[in-house]
């Protein structure tokens, strides 16, 4: 039986929650690739060599079987799944987007985390790592569900702290800007691939996947007596979250 610690990365099944996985899979972890997408994870899980679990965070049962394949113990937990759905200004925001939003970036954090608390706890020294946003530090119009829930991460985040103080697990935030990948402003979008595009037209580098997973992996790698609380990365085109250089 392999000794290597293991890690759960939710959202695994595309951007930063794939690169997050072959990252963590390249430092020696056996990674739990959890996602909604199995196609997807078996074939993530196949070329490193870790393990892929079907899931839906928004689903208590579904996250109840990921901790059964789990196991006993767990080093690092990756809550990565999440999404923005919608850039309408509140005045005529869709209520069901909002609740969508809540459920997947704040109670799917909850459910996760709930479950693993007992394996990461167990493993003496483990570590969380909540991927939230820029989103969850501002305010930009269209924005308010999809920020308003990332705070919501953010708090998550920084009441586990507080609450597990004392005890061998650490806790990080880890906040994104601008990364270009595959899924996040379609998704947002709904499909609507020129809106998508637009996001990032003209941005001479926005950052991608593996610039937040390179940065994952090196919060997994600090000492255990270092928490790294929070960590905000945004391309160098991105001073701010309106203050971006486009050419
Ligand atoms: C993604 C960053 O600016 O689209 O989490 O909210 S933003």
């Amino acid at each position: 039986m392999s000794t290597a610690p293991v890690a759960v990365v939710t959202g695994a099944s595309s951007g930063i929650g794939a690169a997050t996985a072959r990252a963590l899979s390249r430092d020696g972890y056996r990674v739990v690739c959890a996602a909604r997408r199995e196609e997807r994870i078996v074939a993530l899980a196949d070329e490193i060599g870790g393990v892929a679990v079907t899931c839906d965070v928004t689903d208590p049962a579904s996250v109840a079987e990921l901790a059964e394949a789990v196991g006993p113990e767990l080093a690092v937990l990756v809550n990565n799944a999440g999404g923005a759905f919608g850039l309408e200004p509140i005045e005529s925001a869709d209520p069901a987007l909002w609740r969508r939003m809540y459920d997947v970036n704040v109670l799917g954090v909850l459910h996760v985390t709930q479950a693993l608390l007992p394996a990461l706890r167990a493993s003496g020294d483990g570590l969380v790592v909540t991927v939230t946003s820029t989103a969850a530090r501002n305010a930009y119009e269209g924005g308010a569900g999809y920020t308003a829930a990332k705070h919501g991460a953010r708090m998550v985040s920084e009441t586990l702290r507080l609450e597990l103080c004392g005890e061998p697990i650490r806790i990080t935030d880890v906040a994104p800007g601008m990364v270009h990948t595959e899924e996040f402003s379609t998704v947002r979008f709904g499909g609507d691939q020129e809106r998508a595009d637009a996001v990032y037209a003209g941005v001479p580098d926005p950052l991608v996947a593996e610039d937040v997973a390179e940065a994952i992996a090196w919060v997994a790698s600090r000492p255990a007596h270092v928490n790294i609380d929070e960590l905000v990365i945004k391309p160098r085109a991105q001073a701010a979250q309106h203050k971006v250089h486009r050419i």
